[in-house]
This record gives C-alpha cells, structure tokens and sequence, in this order.
C-alpha cells in the first residue's frame, strides 16, 4: 500500500559521531554496525482507531534514528506494516457496525495525515497484513513440514486446523524462547495472556505457543491458505514474514513500543529464525509507554490524546512533535496538556532565535546538537542545547551577530529540520 509523502531532508555539513543504542535483547548500549546502509523495520498500527500520543512517539522515535542515520550518510531501508486484518480490528468494526475493509482503510488515511504534519519520513515499503497473507502461507506451510509447527484440534467450538508454533522444536543456539525479550517464562506467561495470547487454548504443547494461522471461521474474513486450508494469519508471522521480504537477513534494527517486546518481537523472531536459521534483527530497540491520567494509553483503554484532534484544533503539529522529542524515547511518560504549552514557548524562542543567527553558528549548533543523538538518541539533551542557543543574545555569546540574516536563519532551520524533524519554517 502507499505511505505518505515524502519531507526533503536538508543536507548539512559535517557528520556525527558513531551511534550508541539501547538494545533491549542484551539490555546494553549496542554499535550498531552499518557498512554504509541501514534496515529498520518498525511495527506499525493495527488502524481501528486514530493515531494518538503513544503512537505518535513511538514513529517519532524512530524517524531520529533514521535522520540520524541519513546525516550519518547511510542508505536507510525502512519498513513499516499495517495490521489491517486483526481480532481488535475485527471487533471494533463488529462493535461499530463498519466494513472492517473501511474501518481500516479510513483509519489508516489519518495516520497517513498524522505522520506527514509531525513531518515523519514515510517508510520505503508500507506493507498491509492483507497483501502479505500469500507470503505468509508457504512460510507457515514450511514450518509444520519442519515439525517447528503443529495443528491443534477442535474442542469447545472451536474448528479444527489451527496452526500454532512449537516454540520448543523452534529452540536452536540462534533463537530459543525468551532469547530477544530476556524475560524469565513468568513474566513471558502474564504478558502472553495480557497482549493477545490463548495460554489456556486445548492442545497446544507449551502453553506459550502463539498462533500461526487460524482456519475459517463464520463471519470472519479468509484467505486461500493452500495446505493449511482456508484462514488468516497470525500476528507475529506478519511482521515476520513483511521484514524478511523487504529486508535483509539479519536487518539492524527492530523497533517499536516496549509493549511489543513480548509476545511480538520475541516470535517474530522466532518464526524467521525457524525458517531459515538466521537472527531477524541485529538490535530491538524499544520505546517507553505515553500515558494520561496514570495509565498506558490504548485503543482499548480508550484514554485517548489524538494528533488528529489536536491538528483539527489548530495546534502546530510542530509543537506537538517538540513535546514527544523533548522526552527520552525509552522513557515512560505522560501526556499533559502543559507540556504543549512549554513546547509552543520553546517553539517561538528557537523561531525567533533563528533570525538573529549566523550560518557559522548554525554550523556550531549541529556540532552541538550531534554527540547528544549518538547519545542512544538524547533528544532531550539536544532540545536543551537548542534553549540554550536561543537564550543566547549577540552580546552574551561574545559574538558579532551582524553578519545574520536570511542564510544564518536558512542555515539554523535546515539543522534543526535535519537532525530532529521539527520544521521552523512555516509551512503553506
Ligand atoms: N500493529 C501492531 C504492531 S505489528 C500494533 O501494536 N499496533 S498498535 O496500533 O497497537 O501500536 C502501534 C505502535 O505504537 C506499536 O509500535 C506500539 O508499540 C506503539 N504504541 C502503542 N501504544 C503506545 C503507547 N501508549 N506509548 C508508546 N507507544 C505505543
Ligand atoms: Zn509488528
């Protein structure tokens, strides 16, 4: 399917410092090895309701380390899915008496919207769960003849058929259960219940097995699943199945919200290293959760901040944007309508600043703003150097800021725009 439309990306002089990241899977600062070319698969929305806070960070994480790579000078190769076929989809549109075709078209277009006002770079290939089902089958096909997949049989109205993933079979000195999350299997078995896990489904050998492909049901959607009879994926061989398409083998980084770290990233893992022996990723990096008013905010929650809300209310989505940059990506945070405020300020000083500045002091400033983002991405940190730039008078700096104009203020937006996405130039 088609992403959005792509911002122009200044070019600016000089390079940064080797990047330094979280791994989540060894729990360590990680170098990420790139030979001129980075991979980064991000897992993107199951589109049943609009883009709110938490998603909005979580892009928005990921679109830093993909500027940072591209001021790095790599070739970025980014993928991004979209659960457009899904139980909560399902049920949403069921509850709402919408076309779950509609429900997920209408609800992805917004978010199409949402990530080009935050001024996100849209990802090479935008893949819908859908259009990936006739990858998906012979994959699945493969691992039940490998014997890394089983079939359970019908009990308590359910049909017979389903294919699940023998996460014990599966174990190889690569990838074995609990290898990409690191969590020990009690925490795996309360976030495998919690995140859309079937423990306690008859049949199956570990109680941890997730679901690979779920035959026909009435009333659901279905697909041609050749030996595997008629049916839908499971979630986790989506995303495995669209990266190992569109990527390489190992690819670099596999991102996305720390509420995917398990279930979801450690099978993802697992089914693409059971179908050919190599290591999905060669780093998971995780974001913090967004919350309001003391909870995680989900769909299912209903505790919603909606970038397309505030967009419709006139706020400046670069305000926005200023307010998810300004928190660590791997920390836990909150949502409150003060930290708008604070970002419109900020916003106005950096704009007015810019006016006053040189093109050498612009130059200062990626300098400065730099070290900060191979800092495992502190943007933080790097919005507080750009405080303390617009702070700065001519005077106070020590500096003749008599040769500013036009070219200096070209020069501060294009580094701010390169480096951290947020647009001071106002837009038609
Ligand atoms: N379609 C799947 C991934 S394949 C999914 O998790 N969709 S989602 O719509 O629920 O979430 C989309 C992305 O936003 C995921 O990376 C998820 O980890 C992240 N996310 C969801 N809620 C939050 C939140 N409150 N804070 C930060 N990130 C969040
Ligand atoms: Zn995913």
């Amino acid at each position: 399917m088609h992403a959005w439309s792509a911002p122009t990306i200044p070019s600016v002089p000089g390079t940064p410092p080797p990047l330094r990241i979280f791994d989540s899977s060894t729990r360590g600062l990680a170098a990420p090895a790139t030979d001129g070319r980075a991979s980064l698969y991000v897992c993107g929305i199951t589109p049943y309701d609009a883009t709110h806070m938490g998603h909005a960070a979580t892009y928005v994480a990921f679109d830093l380390l993909h500027r940072f790579w591209l001021d790095a000078g790599l070739e970025v190769d980014y993928v991004q899915n979209v659960t457009d076929v899904d139980d909560p989809l399902l049920e949403r549109a069921t509850a709402t008496g919408v076309d779950w075709r509609d429900l997920a078209a209408g609800q992805t277009d917004l978010f199409r919207g949402d990530m080009e006002a935050l001024n996100t770079i849209p990802p090479r290939h935008y893949v819908g769960a859908v259009e990936s089902v006739p990858w998906i089958v012979p994959v699945v096909e493969q691992l039940l003849e490998s014997g890394q997949a089983y079939r359970v049989p019908g009990t308590g109205g359910e049909p017979d058929g389903d294919v699940y993933f023998d996460s014990d079979a599966a174990a190889s000195p690569t990838w074995s259960l609990g290898s990409v999350s690191g969590y020990d299997r009690e925490t795996m078995a309360g976030f495998f219940a919690e995140r859309g896990g079937d423990p306690d489904r008859p049949g199956k050998r570990n109680t941890l097995d997730p679901l690979l492909w779920r035959v026909r049901r009435d009333g659901e959607p279905s697909w041609d699943g050749g030996l595997l009879g008629e049916g839908r994926p499971g979630w986790h061989i989506e995303c495995s199945v669209i990266a190992r398409r569109f990527l390489p083998a190992p690819f670099t980084v596999q991102g996305g919200g720390s509420d995917l770290i398990f279930p979801h990233h450690e099978f993802s893992a697992g089914h693409a290293t059971a179908s050919d022996g190599k290591p999905l990723a060669e780093h998971y990096v995780h974001t913090g959760m967004v919350g309001l008013d003391g909870e995680k905010m989900s769909k299912s929650l209903g505790n919603l901040v909606l970038v397309s809300k505030l967009r419709g209310a006139g706020e400046d989505p670069m305000a926005v944007r200023a307010v998810l940059v300004g928190q660590h990506y791997r920390t836990d945070w909150e949502w409150t309508p003060a930290l708008l405020e604070q970002a419109k300020t900020r916003l106005a000083a950096w704009r007015r600043r810019a006016t006053t500045t040189t093109v050498e002091r612009a130059a200062e400033l990626a300098t400065a703003l730099r070290p900060r983002l191979a800092d495992d991405l502190d943007s933080p940190a790097a919005l507080l150097a750009l405080d303390a730039w617009a702070a700065e008078t001519a005077e106070a700096s020590g500096r003749d800021d008599t040769g500013a104009g036009s070219d200096g203020e070209a020069a501060a937006h294009a580094v701010i725009d390169a480096l951290l996405g947020i647009r001071l130039a106002p837009t038609a």
